[in-house]
């Protein structure tokens, strides 16, 4: 299998080499997504490597506990649509792992059958595996690089049907920009944070106007300005020139984003396409 790459941020990720070979491996691939904002973090080239070897791709939207039941309804639609058997959960909570687990089943061409976990660093792969054996096994974290995320291929005996690969975070080129850098970098090693901020803040205020008073109390809905009043009331100031230190701001919101603490959830569009024209360009 060749080697791991290395995101910018120094986050261990899978190669597409390493996730070409478990697929290979792999009857079923659960193409995890962040159901908060599926489509940014939907990999059109893992679904055309799953496909391409003639493996089961299910789609797993997980996080589900931060969006409005109908509304992860409609996306479950959206990917069936598509021709993907689709299911949400809650990883955290073990919400959803019945029907995750007889979906499995129900896709698996022979028992015992063996799944690959793939998609995004931090959209919950390794507590998918969790919640389906019931107890703690694969480590997890809350942020990109924080101790406990994946680096290495894994398998895990879910029962004595379901073995499970977990798999490092992969961050396609073509991917979302904001995904990219909130995800490929650990929040305290980002030299520039506040770009990402400002454009993730920029998003989740399309969506939801009043995120930041709900998570912040703070009123303004100007990104910059937003980072300066959180940097003010949690006292962070450059020592030297006691400006407010926006580039901690933007950290904390970076996390809170992580963490669910800033509400957001995206609607799926109507009418879009995900699967794309088979030739363009990898
Ligand atoms: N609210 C909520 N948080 C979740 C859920 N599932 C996982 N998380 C949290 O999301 C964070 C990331 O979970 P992991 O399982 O480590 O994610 P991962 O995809 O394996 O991440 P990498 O190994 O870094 O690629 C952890 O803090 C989890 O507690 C969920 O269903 N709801
Ligand atoms: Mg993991």
């Amino acid at each position: 299998m060749k080697g791991a790459v290395t995101s910018p941020g120094g986050i261990v990720l899978a190669s597409w080499g390493q996730i070409s070979s478990i697929v290979s491996k792999a009857d079923i691939v659960l193409h995890v997504l962040d159901a908060r904002d599926p489509l940014s973090t939907f990999s059109k080239k893992l679904t055309h490597i799953v496909e391409k070897r003639g493996k089961r791709l299910v789609i797993v939207l997980n996080k589900s506990d931060l969006v409005p039941r109908p509304v992860v309804e409609e996306w479950k639609k959206y990917f069936e649509v598509q021709g993907y058997p689709t299911v949400y959960i809650a990883a955290a909570r073990h919400m959803g792992t019945l029907k995750l687990r007889r979906v499995i089943k129900r896709s698996a061409p022979v028992l015992p059958t063996v799944v690959a976990v793939a998609g995004y660093p931090k959209v919950g792969k390794s507590s998918i595996i969790n919640a389906l054996k019931g107890k703690h096994s694969a480590p997890t974290s809350p942020y990109p690089g924080s101790p406990g995320y994946t680096r290495h291929f894994q398998l895990y005996r879910v029962d004595k049907d379901i073995l499970v690969i977990d798999t490092p975070g992969i961050l396609p080129v073509e991917g979302d920009e904001v995904e990219r850098l909130i995800r490929g970098y650990p929040p305290e090693k980002m030299n520039d944070p506040v770009k990402p901020a400002v454009m993730l803040i920029e998003r989740i205020l399309k969506e939801n106007p009043h995120a930041f008073l709900h998570a912040y109390r703070i009123e303004s809905t100007d990104p910059m300005r937003i980072l300066e009043e959180l940097a003010v009331r949690r006292g962070w100031f450059y020592r030297t020139t006691r400006e407010p230190l926006i580039e901690e701001a933007a950290r904390a919101v970076i996390r809170d984003y992580h963490d669910g603490k800033v509400k957001f959830y995206i609607r799926p569009p109507s009418t879009q396409s995900i699967r794309g024209d088979e030739s363009s360009g990898y």
